[in-house]
Formats: structure tokens, sequence, C-alpha cells
């Protein structure tokens, strides 16, 4: 099977460098010290070492971005319209820069960088629009002569934490919206991903200052989990919006809670994949190699597990393991390449260690899971695709491991397939390979998948910004993007004009 060779560190080094300066920020130098060391998982290597943000810098950028709320909240929704239009051009103008740098830093493939790259160009688009949609209803009042309306306020400061795997189209999602939506935004970005979060600030502030915005509306906080800690506990922090795992979920939402503050939460997905016995196979295969193989299985929609049906399942069985064992992985820069790097050691480690879980219980590696590109860089973490045929839906496969781990189970009857469907603790997003419409139906209806995102013939992965985005259970619940979604940006204000001479009271109660 096909392996790219890999450029090296210092090449990447300038490249980054490069990226950054044309984006209008200032590259980190080679000699800088810091506490974030910034690394390529490319080739594993040291790229540069960067400043995390002290308690002082996080309070001051919280207090920049509360103070520029009061004067942003004001400003009409679609002049905020504008400068989220500008940052769209901008996004266009540099979209290689910042592919190049999502490739850096996360290890996207090119195809995947330029379409994460495509995803914020999108919203920009989206929340243009949405700045001059924001719509509240007129209910009927049971009063004469009396109104009844709802208005949609902005909210305050939001805090977005977001992960590596999607290190700038995850915080577009949540900033373009939230800047319409008359919010000003914190971001913590991912230790493992600075740079991409660097440019994308240094690009919205020349957004502001090319249409005269207040450039305080978005402030950078590069750090780790103590300040990611930081920000979530800040009273003046409105909305966190935070992916990442279901464990820092669950550390995030009781520490809002108890303040009171407001949570979007995109956690841990376990996507799952029906293939029933109609189903287009060569089109299944497609859809399913892409979802489970694809950004090397690190998407929060990635699919973990296939239920397909016992007639069926050798068969396709036999043409995933086919497809997977001919991805071609290596440098994700190599115009080739369909599967790149694994972000860390760490989650090479949690590969192994699930695979090992998953023989254990009686589970039988197809293929993949094997380290490619040792000897070139040691210390990057290139592997193959993994296919495992389990017994039953154990532990290991009831859990999220972030790499792509691809685990076969099938069914017999179709309500067999939606019960192992559903028995995973998180709800982001599933898929059913059928040609029969009463099963396509089923699986989207009540008692269906449960899922935030249920799909037809189509992998779990790669859904549009126009859709809300997240899911239930361990999920998080929350949900981002589009279709309504700006409504967890903003409050709501219920209404009620008297415009008559009367004073009559609501349920016809009588007093005075
Ligand atoms: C994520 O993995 O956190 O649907 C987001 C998708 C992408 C977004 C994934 N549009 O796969």
């Amino acid at each position: 099977p096909y392996t790219a060779a890999l450029p090296d560190t210092d090449a990447l080094r300038i490249l980054a460098a490069k990226s950054l300066n044309r984006c209008g920020a200032e590259p980190p130098a080679e000699g800088d010290s810091g506490d974030l060391v910034c690394r390529t998982p490319v080739t594993g290597g040291t790229l540069f070492f960067l400043p995390c943000a002290g308690p002082d810098q996080i309070d001051s950028a919280v207090t920049t971005a509360h103070a520029t709320f009061s004067t942003w909240r004001t400003t009409p929704a679609p002049q905020r319209g504008r400068l989220v239009k500008r940052l769209g051009e901008l996004l266009v103008e540099h979209k290689g820069d910042l592919a190049d740098l999502i490739t850096l830093e996360a290890g996207k493939i090119r195809s995947e960088a330029l379409g994460e790259v495509q995803e914020m160009i999108d919203i920009c688009d989206f929340a243009v629009g949405l700045s001059r949609q924001l719509y509240g209803r007129t209910m009927p009042s049971e009063r004469p002569g009396h109104r009844l309306t709802e208005c949609w306020h902005p909210l305050g400061v939001v805090g977005v934490v977001s992960a590596f795997n999607f290190p700038v189209a995850v915080w577009a999602w949540n900033t373009a919206v939230a800047l319409v939506c008359g919010d000003t935004v914190v971001w913590k970005p991912s230790e493992r991903t600075p740079l991409t979060a660097v440019a994308c600030d240094a690009l919205l502030a020349r957004a502001a200052a090319d249409t005269g915005m207040p450039a305080g509306v978005h402030q950078l906080v590069l750090g780790d989990r103590a300040t990611g800690e930081r920000l979530v506990d800040d009273a003046r922090v409105a909305l966190v919006s935070a992916t990442g795992s279901v464990r820092m979920g669950r550390e995030v939402a009781p520490r809002v809670a108890a303040r009171f503050g407001r949570c979007v939460l995109e956690l841990g997905g376990n996507n799952g994949a029906v293939v029933a016995p109609s189903a287009d196979l060569d089109l299944a295969v497609r859809g399913i190699v892409f979802s489970a193989a694809g950004t090397a299985g690190q998407r929060c929609t990635t699919l973990r597990r296939l239920i397909v049906h016992e007639d069926v399942a050798d068969q396709l069985v036999d043409m995933i393991v086919h497809a997977c064992h001919r991805l071609p992985v290596g440098d994700p820069f190599a115009a080739a390449t369909l599967v790149g790097p694994l972000i860390d050691a760490q989650a090479y480690e949690a590969m192994t260690q699930a695979l090992e879980r998953a023989r254990a219980d009686g589970g039988k590696l197809l293929t993949g899971g094997e380290p490619r590109l040792r000897d070139e860089a040691p210390q990057a973490r290139y592997v193959t695709p993994a296919v495992v045929r389990m017994p039953t839906q154990t532990e290991i496969v009831r859990a999220e491991t972030f790499a792509p781990i691809l685990y076969v189970l099938t069914y017999r009857t179709f309500e067999e397939a939606i019960v192992l469907h559903n028995d995973v603790p998180q709800g982001l997003s599933s898929s059913i390979f059928t040609r029969d419409q009463r099963e396509a139906e089923r699986f989207l209806a009540v008692d269906g998948s449960d899922c935030g995102i249920a799909n037809v013939n189509i992998g779990t992965s790669g859904a549009e910004i126009g859709g809300a985005f997240g899911g239930e259970k361990a999920t998080g619940g929350g949900r981002e993007s589009g279709s309504d979604a700006w409504r967890a940006y903003m409050r709501r204000a219920t209404n009620t004009v008297n415009y008559s001479a009367e004073l009559p009271l609501a349920q016809g109660v009588a007093f005075l």
C-alpha cells in the first residue's frame, strides 16, 4: 500500500511562519519560549513554543469582551453582519494559508483542510443572512387591546472552547453566529492547534478594522485546561460553547450551571450506520469508508459502528476491508494521501488499547491498526484504519475511541438493529443505508435513531452548515451552526403591550 514520504519539520516551520504572516499574524520566533508546545502531527516535531495566557490575561480578555458587548449589542444586527461578511471575504482570500495551517497542526489531508475553511466561509454567508432574520414571534393575546410578542436580544460574552480536530470551523460556527447575534467572543482553542487560532484572530481583527467595528468583539486566549477552567468559571461569560470529550463536558456543565450560565455542549459521538439487505452496497462502501477513515477517524461524526444485516455482512465487510486496506496513508500535504496522521502518541496508545480490548472481547481484527512511517518520523503516529468484527456490542464498542476503528456488528431483524444502534451513551450522528422506504422513514421517526443527526444513504460525517449540528444524551444536547441554533446565543424577551384603556387580567383573574 501507498505511503507518502514526509516533509521535514524545518520546512513545515517555515510554511507555518509564511502562512501566519500572510494572514496578518506575527509568527512566533524559533527561539521564543513558552509553556505551549506547538507540534505538528505530520512529523511529530516541535514548531514553536507559545506563551499561555495567565490569569490576568484571561481576566482582561473577558473584561474587554464584556465592555465591548455594551456597545456591540446596540449596533444594529445588519451592521454587525458587515463585520462577518468581511471576515468571509478574508477567509476566501486566505483559504490556502489557513488550509496549510490546518494540515500542519491537525494533520488533515489537503481536501479536508480546504473543506474546513469552506465550512467557515459558508457559515459566514449564513450568518450574514441571519443578521437580517433574527425573527421573534407575535402570538395572539387572550386580552382585547393587547399585543403579545417576543424579541431576541444579545446575550453577552460567549466563551468558545474548541477541539483540535476542527480547529477553526467550529470556532467559526460559534463566532460568526454569536457576532451577528450581538455577542462578543473569547476563544480558547485547543492547546494542540494554537497557530490556526492566531491566524483566524488576526483575520477577524483585520475584518473589524476594515469595517470600522470594535476590535474588542473577539479575544483569543491560548492555553491549556487551566485556561479553559478560568473562562468557564467567569460569571461574565454568559454562554460557554464547548466542543470536546464527554469527560470535559461532565466537568464544564455543572460548573457553568452552578453560576446559572448557559452551555452549548458538543461532546463525543459513537456514530453508527445500519446497512439493510436492500442497500446499494457500492454506494454504502463509499459513504462508510469516508466516514470511518476520513480525518483518520478523528471527527466527532466519525463512523465507529457498522450494524449490518447478516445476509449482506460478509460481502459488505469484504468490500470495506478491501477499500480500507488500499487507503493511502501518509503525508497529508501529498495530493494522493487520504489518511493523515493521528494527532499524537496518546491517540495512538488509545487506539492500540481499544484494539486489544476488542480482541479480548472476542473481536476479530480484519484489517488495519499497523503503525506506518515509524522509521521516517519516530515521533509521528501514522496508522492504517482498522476494521474489527465484534460478536456483540461490548463496553469498548460503546466507548468513543478517537481513532480510525470501525466495529462491525450484525443484526437479523430491523428492530434489533435499532436497539443495537441506540444502545450507546452518545447520540450525535447516525445513518441508514437502505432502499426500503419503510426502513428509512422508521430510522428517522420518533422510535428510530435517537441521535441529533440521522441520515439516509450517506455516511455519518460531513454535515452541511445549514442544519443544526449537535446531539443528544452524552453528546451534550447542544446545537450549533445552522437552522435556529442561533437562539442559544440570544436571550428571549416576551413583551405584552396594553394599548387599551382597560386593564383586563390574564386567566380572567379579578382584582381591584
Ligand atoms: C466535529 O467533528 O467536531 O459533520 C465537527 C462533520 C463536520 C463537522 C464535524 N461538518 O463531519
